[in-house]
């Protein structure tokens, strides 16, 4: 048998963990004949540890061959414990006329936590991918706490922004989606983020020509896909949860396989216009498990370059913001 991967999760009782780990579980994120020990993390909140118990109950009665045990802990040494992957999914949410100032505070005290911990006691191998919101400007927190690993480990998740970017793109030209590749998020998980829609083709074509609408690419799709979150909410009335699983399934499944071209929130994009000490969206072809490369030379027209430019300035405004708490 093949030695379990441990797989540290945070806010695991939650919307997106309710997905997330059955996904794990049933091997879609290792493959099939990976284990996997999940280490599963949550505030110490009577409720939240009791909802957690009925999540590990449904794991049981999903009767996985690969999950190997279970972990359930409010202390984060126990969480992330000899951890290979931890996924950062829990995080405070904004609450009503909460200023996004506050957010990033609040957050960073979690994620200054986190980061400490996961450098003292996960595995040499760790890596960490974030989801938590504000996931990129988190994800600096976490990082800038380490002493062991490196920024390398780190990653933010920008994936389902890339997933809805295809999927739009895909039905506007009334393809298979399998057939649109290339389409990578360039900065923030946020609305100001930029599917670059220049290097996406369609069946080996530009998407450019194949949609031949320039007006519904740089308009109404930027839009589509910057403000979905907030249409799933109005929709729902709660939040994405399954899509976001599946995206952090794609992130890491993705980084797992040597070759796979994605995009992934990483420092030190700097040849895309990006401050060397922000994680930011961009193309990356993994290379060894768990490592990726930028991918460099797409070259920008004026409209990408001034998406960008914007979206890398939020992030740099929102390191400024939390200066106090790097490193
Ligand atoms: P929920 O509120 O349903 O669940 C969050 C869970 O995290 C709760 O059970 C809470 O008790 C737990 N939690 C909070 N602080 C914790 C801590 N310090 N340690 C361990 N557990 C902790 O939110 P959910 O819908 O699951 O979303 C989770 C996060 O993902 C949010 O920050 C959300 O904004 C973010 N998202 C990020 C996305 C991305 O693409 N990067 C997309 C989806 C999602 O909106």
């Amino acid at each position: 048998m093949k030695t379990p991967i441990r797989v540290a999760v945070t806010g695991a009782a939650g919307q997106i963990g309710y997905s997330l780990l059955f996904r794990i579980a049933s091997g879609a994120m290792f493959g099939p004949d990976q284990p996997v020990i999940l280490q599963l993390l949550e505030v110490p909140v009577e409720k939240a540890m009791k909802a957690l118990e009925g999540v590990a109950m449904e794991l049981d009665d999903c009767a996985f061959p690969q999950l190997k045990g279970m972990v359930l802990t409010d202390d984060p040494r126990v969480g992330f414990k000899d951890a290979n992957w931890s996924l950062l999914v829990g995080a405070k949410p904004r609450g009503p006329g909460m200023e996004r100032a506050d957010l990033l505070k609040d957050n960073g005290r979690i994620f200054t936590g986190q980061g400490q911990v996961i450098d003292e006691v996960a595995a040499d191998d760790a890596r960490v991918a974030v989801v938590g919101n504000p996931a990129n400007t988190n994800v600096m927190i976490a990082a800038s706490k380490a002493k062991r690993l490196t920024p390398d480990r780190f990653t933010a998740m920008v994936r389902l922004d890339q997933n809805r970017a295809q999927a739009q793109l895909a039905k506007k030209a009334g393809v298979d989606l399998t057939t649109v590749k290339d389409i990578f998020i360039y900065g923030n998980h946020s609305p100001t983020m930029f599917p670059s829609f220049t290097h996406a083709t369609i069946d080996g074509k530009p998407a450019t020509e194949v949609i031949n609408d320039q007006a519904w690419l740089e308009g109404p799709f930027l839009e589509t896909v910057g403000k979905r979150g907030a249409a799933i909410i109005a929709a729902r009335g709660l939040s994405s949860a399954a899509s976001a699983a599946n995206a952090l399934v794609d992130h890491v499944r993705d980084l797992m396989t040597p070759g796979a071209i994605h995009s992934v929130g990483v420092k030190g994009a700097t040849e895309y216009g990006f401050d060397p000490e922000v994680w930011a969206g961009v193309p990356v072809r993994s290379t060894t498990p768990g490592s990726c490369e930028i991918i460099s030379g797409y070259e920008m027209d004026a409209f990408s370059k001034s998406k960008i430019a914007a979206t890398s300035k939020e992030l740099t405004n929102e390191r400024a913001m939390v200066a106090d708490m790097l490193g």
